[in-house]
């Protein structure tokens, strides 16, 4: 049994989870493709032969040849379309974030009402790096996690980006990662601007420096740095009462020229991250052929995490004062 899978938005992300559906990704075929620029759908139609082009969204969740959507379109579409996945009763696997807003994210775990067909790309949890970071804490080996320090920097943002963007594009993965790797719940964020990069817009402060609190009393200092320029390069360390852990690059070459060693930093989050998305859509899948609940975070985590921005962005905007927001109980 294969799973006919039909992907909505084809941009970085959407085209990069299409391939990897084609070509790694075992009992998957992508049969429908659609983006609002119909030349991103007809180009990848054509490379993805067994894909066909729909309308729209709407007809793309209520084609029969379609099992399964994975939606990858602009943020702000994310909830109204996974509430019709819903509606379809097809289980859907929606990009970060499940909504900007916390209360859209409630309108969507309201509509699924448990059943469980809501997944979310919260992809650090496929990670392999991440994912042995997680059983090295959960060992005790290293005593009691006390503080994590986080950094996520990007090579340039996208065109508009804002300073709320930054928190609810790229921070909201911290915001996912932390209560995954802790196994406790985000309960009071505090927003902290540093010194703004001179090669960024007024309207946006990058970098950024948020304060994490969980319910189990560690505290996670979070920088998001989306115009780091050098490259792509997210870090975390946890440090423990008798040891430290930390991810690192994954580097299968080391370069000796010009009386220089180095190793290099990729352009962006796909290659960085490829197996976690491979490893990602292959639970995905699996998931929906054997009938099991889904191995990626949930929708409820996706509310989680959407209210845990909104009370950062909350913060933000405490008028320049350190304010710390209590994140409400989800
Ligand atoms: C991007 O949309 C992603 O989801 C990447 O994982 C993240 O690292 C990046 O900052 C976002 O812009």
């Amino acid at each position: 049994m294969a799973v006919r899978v039909g992907i909505i938005g084809l941009g970085v992300m959407g085209a990069d989870h299409a391939r990897t559906l084609h070509r790694s990704v075992a009992s998957a075929v992508v049969t429908r493709v659609t983006d609002i620029d119909t030349e991103r759908s007809a180009q990848l139609s054509a490379e993805i032969t067994s894909a066909a082009v729909s309308t729209d969204g709407i007809a793309l969740i209520n084609d029969d040849e379609v099992d399964a959507v994975l939606i990858a379109s602009h943020d702000s579409t994310h909830a109204a379309l996974t509430m019709a996945c819903v509606k379809a009763g097809k289980p859907v696997l929606c990009e970060k974030p499940l909504a900007p807003t916390t209360k859209e994210a409630a309108a969507v775990v309201a509509a699924e009402n448990g059943a469980g067909l809501i997944s979310l790309g919260f992809n650090r949890r496929f990670d392999p790096a991440f994912a042995e970071l997680r059983s090295t804490i959960r060992s005790g080996d290293l005593g009691n996690p006390l503080l994590v320090h986080f950094s996520h920097r990007n090579v340039a943002s996208y065109p508009g980006a804002d300073s709320a963007f930054s928190i609810t594009g790229s921070a909201v993965h911290e915001f996912d990662t932390v209560p995954w790797l802790l196994g406790s719940p985000i309960v009071e964020v505090s927003w902290h601007a540093p010194k703004r990069s001179s090669r960024v817009s007024e309207k946006l402060q990058d970098p950024q420096i948020m304060l994490l609190r969980t319910a189990d009393g560690v505290l996670t200092t979070a920088e998001t740095f989306i115009n780091a320029a050098y490259g792509y390069d997210v870090r975390c360390e946890v440090v423990c009462e008798t040891g430290a852990v930390q991810v690192t690059k994954p580097d299968r070459t080391v370069i000796d020229a010009a009386g220089r060693r180095g190793t290099g930093y990729p352009a962006d989050w796909r290659p960085r991250f490829a197996d976690s998305y491979r490893r990602e859509l292959q639970a995905w899948v699996g998931a929906i052929i054997s009938g099991t609940a889904t191995p990626l975070a949930s929708a409820r985590d996706g509310l989680a995490a959407s209210a845990v921005a909104d009370a950062v962005i909350t913060s933000m905007n405490g008028g320049g004062k350190t304010v710390a927001v209590t994140v409400p109980e989800i």
